[in-house]
């Protein structure tokens, strides 16, 4: 298994992470597909390449309230993942809505895989998964839904960051999207994801009210658009930009990026200062293990004026010699306070009539 992301076992890791398949719904088109691809329209890379997941029978979503714990595990299964199988030919989980039961925060993430009998299954075998609440728009791509949690084979651990969390309200719908393979030589049959997910409830206790609200801030070398592109051979360099909207301050950030992902940086153009460098840990053939955190917790926040222009890119060395189709993401990632809470608020939608179509009715 790869390497978490965690910080020394301290508080902090935010929302750092690294995460995985941000392609968000940015697709508008309303493609008349067959029902069984409609899950899998808005990964925009994907139908660019034509190429279509079949999905994966039977795997539900459960949602499991530890209300004395103050815990929710989400878990999504069962799938049956046969050895050296790649995303493409894997038969993937559809879409899978959770309806928030409770009025709060979600304080933290904590992925894993085990099979049915609860033994651990290697984080190598999750090609991503992705959490999308339905009812908010992304604060700095309203193009998008708020992506809310992200991981990949990394597995990356959003740990909780005191004082801080993500508010959803009863009702609230959280698209799960995931994808899985296999490149291993083992199979694994009944695989589980499960989420943990420790929350505070918004009706209890004086605790919940010194808690402020974060929002995820993914920006992305791609800006608002589809987050997969091309990786050609050797060195590249893919840079983007995204506007702050509202004042604030960033807690902290890390990265995502893919295999022969070397380094990222965000800066504040506007400033015309550097917010962080991040460089990537790979292994001898290039893959990717972990894109470090910075954290600005301490110092209060790294402020952002609405305005600016932030500007990210993403450092590539492909040693394939050849160029890898969708290969790359570049994403700088983490949590966002805002210093008028109010003007958040505009971000919510109306949610969408239903979820047959997934990642298709978006009103954007
Ligand atoms: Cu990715």
């Amino acid at each position: 298994m790869k390497s978490f992301l965690t910080i020394c076992g301290t508080i902090l890791l935010t929302a750092a992470a690294v995460l995985a398949s941000f392609e968000a719904p940015a697709r508008q088109e309303k493609p008349a597909a067959p029902p069984h691809d409609m899950e899998h329209m808005h990964h925009g890379g994907f139908m660019q390449g034509g190429m279509h997941h079949a999905v994966a029978k039977g795997v539900t979503l459960d949602a499991k309230v530890d209300a004395a714990a103050h815990t929710v595990t989400l878990r999504v299964g069962p799938m049956n993942l046969p050895a050296h199988t790649s995303h493409m030919k894997m038969p993937q989980p559809p879409d899978l809505v959770w309806e928030v039961a409770m009025d709060g925060w979600l304080l933290a993430y904590h992925p894993k895989l085990v099979d049915a009998g609860g033994n651990s299954v290697p984080g190598t075998v999750l090609h991503h998964v992705a959490f999308w609440n339905e009812n908010r728009a992304d604060f700095l791509c309203p193009n998008k839904e708020e992506h809310i949690f992200g991981a990949g084979s990394e597995m990356t651990d959003w740990a909780e960051v005191p004082g801080y969390g993500y508010r959803v309200q009863t009702h609230d719908k959280i698209r799960i999207e995931t994808m899985m393979y296999n490149p291993t030589a083992t199979s694994y049959e009944k695989t589980y994801l499960e989420v943990d997910i420790p929350y505070a409830d918004a009706n209890v206790g004086s605790v919940s009210k010194m808690i402020q609200n974060v929002y995820p801030a993914w920006m992305d070398v791609a800006s608002c658009g589809d987050s997969s592109y091309d990786v050609p051979a050797g060195k590249s360099e893919k840079t983007g930009t995204v506007t702050v909207k509202y004042d604030g301050v960033l807690l902290g950030v890390g990265g995502h990026m893919h295999d022969y992902g070397k380094q990222i940086v965000l800066q504040d153009a506007s400033r015309k200062e550097t917010v962080a460098t991040l460089d990537a840990k790979s292994d001898a053939q290039g893959h990717l293990e972990s894109v470090p955190v910075k954290l600005f917790v301490q110092e209060g926040g790294y402020k952002f004026a609405k305005g600016d222009v932030l500007k990210v890119s993403a450092t590539y060395d492909n040693p394939t010699g050849k160029l890898l189709r969708d290969g790359a993401m570049g994403i700088a990632v983490g949590y966002f306070v805002a210093a008028d809470e109010t003007q958040m608020a505009a971000l919510r939608r109306n949610p969408k009539p239903s979820h047959d179509m997934a990642g298709m009715s978006h009103d954007h």
